[in-house]
């Protein structure tokens, strides 16, 4: 407990100090005492849903107690902290989640059982917290459970959407987005904090008045709008540590405007207010795609401006020097979608604490770095002057003041220099004018980092070559990593419980490096026996998944075949759909005896969402989806291929996807992906990577070997030589026979939907392969001529996916954070005791 406890009365300091128990007994009190008093339900109104909210409420005390305990801790430390600034938090569910954090799984296990329910069945019920699009919004929900389970005193700061990612529905082969209201049934998982509310200023104008010979500036007018404050517990593993994800919902301000509820109009006054629920209510369900719309910035602001109130009360509560900021706070910007928070930041110290703006700006960059996510053209963010000026007055102002004393430094670096000056101007000077939000990210921060070794060097080579030529040192590499938690621990039980049986503990969840000392098992045939019993019992899992959401039958000793994520032309999805209509081409013209002597049995899934407007990717899932129709009901296909369009992908059928697969596809135009997580999820399951050299492809290659995955392609520096010559020749001439070939049947109508087929092959017939599927083609056949020569193989195969999950160990998040916290944040941990000696 703390010396400094605000509450006097002894009696009350002692009943708060104790801790609830976790025998089966308590747990199963604690459930029913839920069901009576926080759900007010009786024994004849009751299901297991209301079981599933009964169980969460009983594990959520728990949670709270050490997220309490943890809180008052770091104050009592004055550590230093982290502020993972985030636009997405993809958290997938927290039941299973925290029960294995917590380490009371089976506890629960057993005393829901006796209640009459059966715990996964419970987990079941949980909808999806799904408030990210992809990899970026997982990389940051991967990154607070690394966070929370190596003691680091860091909080996540995002936003609380009503509509999370829209959930996806497949009709006919087309696409339909349904709204995600996951908030409909309550969420036993955060804290509204009632008292944690911070205005939000919009529009209005800039006053200037002048004060002892100085000029002060003041905004004022504009609208108000309440940022209030939900917290979501997050646990470490092993650790009593439990750290917060600090989401904003936008409420009306509680300030009134009485004139404008004096011109008697009540009711339109009040619905003006409402408006202002707005503001938090959706997630822009873009994926590496930057829209400039002003409710997207209100969304970016409202985040940035809550939180840095937030973070400067927090470091005012002990009195000190503001030369102690950067020492006390480090705040870490995924993506530029946060960094307003760079201008706030100087805002606030300059015009409403009095620093000098030199001083001032020196605190700012010390306190920031910043993560890029992708070198995707489209996904940079460019406000337009007048938009930015119109919402933030006074940000654009102090943008110019950055930009003004930045390029002055430049410039007596460089003399004359003004290709160099506009390229690293913050402002674009394009009609209208632009501003660059990259660049102010680079310039208002002291660390910038790439997330993967290929992407890192891409970006001080080409994207932020003049600014690496600037300050060579700022840049540094994180590659990315995966919770082994969520991703081994929860979604592949039995792959935990070998790890656990085979090094005598279950340590290796924390330290993911002892599981490399299996690799004197490879040979056993034992060993060898169980994974494969491991793989296929999740394979029938998902047989099972499929059979009631797709209504398809899968074979179980096909060779399961996978490509999910977001739908995107870079991803090239449609180049393995290419393949799978050259693939069934290739058995129709096989006499029918031959077939099954030349051809192994594969099910190939694909699964992901489309960009609600983008149109070329929703053409991809069409195609997709007639091939399929097309092969299953195929009579002379059988069971020799089966091809099924996962609908709405997301965390919870991620956990039951990846364990079930065999050969994983990432298969991006060489550059392009500046990382992707679940090529390491898929690897540290077992499955192998048919992929090109792109991403953390390539360190996977390094850790596992070449020698065990499928690796073919282009590589990085050959892309500009192909692209010009994809520009410069007949596509028919280079594009290999076995494609042409696929392209006419597609043309003439073999699978339908002819008009809007015919739009997206055209898109790369036209010297318009901007992708290189037609450069990657041939070789991207032969790679998968050589998984079925190996899985042909079952004990070669075996022993290629094992070495492949056993040599995995870089690709946890727990190596990525440690390197942020050691060379990015310059944070140590810190352990709060565990309270078991008083009752745990
Ligand atoms: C992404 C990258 O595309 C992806 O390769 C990377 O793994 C991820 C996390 O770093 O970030 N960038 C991006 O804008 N989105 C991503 O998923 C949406």
């Amino acid at each position: 407990g703390s010396q400094n406890s605000l509450i006097q009365n002894e009696k009350m300091w002692k009943l708060m100090q104790s801790y609830i128990k976790n025998d089966k007994e308590t747990i199963q009190q604690s459930i029913v005492n839920h069901v009576e008093y926080t759900l007010a339900k009786t024994r004849f109104d009751f299901s297991i849903f209301h079981a599933y909210q009964a169980i969460s409420h009983s594990v959520r005390d728990r949670l709270i107690e050490a997220f309490n305990d943890t809180a008052q801790y770091f104050t009592h430390h004055d550590c230093k902290r982290v502020y993972y600034l985030s636009i997405e938090f993809l958290m997938g569910r927290y039941l299973q989640n925290a029960l294995i954090n917590l380490e009371l799984e089976d506890n629960y296990k057993e005393a829901v059982l006796e209640l009459g329910y059966n715990l996964e069945s419970v987990y079941e019920q949980e909808v999806d917290p799904a408030l990210g699009n992809g990899g970026l919004g997982r990389l940051a929900a991967c990154f607070l459970d690394s966070m929370a389970t190596l003691n680091l005193p860091a909080w996540g700061y995002g936003i609380r959407y009503s509509y999370g990612i829209f959930r996806q529905l497949i009709k006919d082969g087309y696409q339909y987005e349904v709204p995600d209201y996951w908030l409909d049934n309550g969420n036993p998982w955060e804290i509204e904090r009632l008292d944690v509310n911070y205005p939000i200023r919009f529009y209005g104008y800039v006053r200037k008045i002048h004060e002892n010979g100085k000029e002060k500036s003041i905004w004022e007018g504009g609208e108000l709008v309440l940022a209030r404050a939900y917290d979501n517990p997050i646990p470490g593993y092993d650790t009593y540590n439990t750290i917060n994800l600090r989401l904003w919902r936008s409420l009306p301000a509680r300030e009134f405007d009485f004139n404008s509820f004096n011109q008697g109009d009540y009711f339109k006054a009040l619905e003006e207010r409402e408006k202002a629920e707005y503001i938090t209510s959706v997630l822009y369900p873009n994926d590496s795609n930057y829209s400039g719309k002003e409710l997207r910035l209100k969304q970016q602001y409202l985040l940035v401006c809550a939180t840095i109130q937030d973070v400067i009360r927090r470091f005012k509560k002990k009195k000190r020097d503001w030369k102690e900021l950067p020492e006390k706070i480090a705040v870490q910007l995924n993506d530029t979608h946060p960094a307003m928070a760079i201008v706030e930041l100087l805002r606030v110290l300059i015009d409403h604490e009095g620093i000098e703006i030199e001083f001032a700006w020196e605190l700012v960059y010390k306190s920031f770095s910043y993560t890029n996510h992708t070198i995707l053209p489209e996904a940079l963010e460019k406000w337009g002057i007048d938009l930015l000026g119109n919402l933030l007055p006074r940000h654009l102002e102090i943008v110019y003041i950055i930009n003004f004393i930045f390029l002055e430094k430049v410039s007596k670096k460089f003399p004359n220099d003004h290709h160099r000056l506009s390229s690293l101007s913050i402002i674009e000077e394009s009609n209208p004018k632009k501003i660059r939000m990259a660049n102010l990210s680079i310039i208002g921060s002291h660390a910038v980092n790439g997330v993967a070794e290929i992407h890192s060097k891409l970006l001080t080579t080409t994207l932020f070559k003049d600014f690496y030529e600037l300050r060579p040192k700022k840049f540094q590499n994180k590659t990315n990593g995966v919770t082994p938690r969520r991703w081994i621990r929860c979604c592949n039980v039995q792959l935990a419980q070998l790890y656990t049986e085979q090094l005598g503990g279950d340590t290796w969840v924390t330290d993911l490096t002892q599981v490399r000392c299996l690799e004197n098992m490879v040979e056993d045939p034992d060993f060898q026996n169980n994974w494969q019993r491991i793989k296929r019992q999740n394979k029938e899992q998902l047989k099972w998944w499929v059979k009631e959401n797709c209504q398809i039958d899968i074979n179980i000793d096909s060779l399961f075949d996978v490509q999910v994520k977001r739908l995107h032309e870079y991803k090239r999805q449609f180049m393995n759909i290419l393949y799978v209509i050259h693939r069934y081409l290739s058995i129709k013209k096989t006499p029918a005896d031959q077939r099954h002597a030349k051809f192994l049995p594969r099910t190939i899934m694909f699964g992901g969402k489309a960009a609600p407007g983008y149109i070329n990717a929703k053409r991809i899932i069409k195609l997709i989806c007639s091939v399929a129709d097309k092969v299953n009901t195929d009579s002379e296909i059988g069971d020799l291929m089966k091809i099924v369009y996962l609908p709405n992908y997301n965390v919870s059928n991620a956990q039951i996807i990846i364990p079930a697969t065999e050969l994983s596809q990432h298969i991006s135009t060489a550059g392009l992906e500046a990382s992707g997580t679940s090529n390491m999820k898929f690897v540290m399951n077992g499955s192998l990577i048919i992929g090109t050299m792109d991403g953390a492809n390539v360190e996977i290659a390094e850790e596992v070997g070449k020698e065990n995955m499928f690796i073919f392609g282009a590589l990085v520096d050959e892309i500009e030589g192909l692209r010009n010559h994809m520009r410069n020749t007949e596509p028919s001439q280079y594009f290999p026979p076995e494609l042409n070939e696929v392209l006419q049947k597609i043309d003439e109508g073999f699978f339908g939907a002819v008009d809007e087929l015919r739009e997206l092959i055209n898109t790369i017939r036209n010297r318009n392969d901007y992708y290189l599927l037609g450069a990657d083609f041939k070789s991207y056949l032969e790679a998968q001529k050589k998984v079925d020569e190996c899985y042909k193989n079952k004990s070669l195969w075996t022993k290629m996916s094992i070495r492949n999950a056993i040599r995995s160990s870089k690709f946890s998040s727990d190596r990525t954070i440690q390197q942020y916290a050691d060379e990015i944040w310059g944070v140590k941990a810190f352990q709060i005791p565990n309270p078991s000696q008083n009752a745990r």
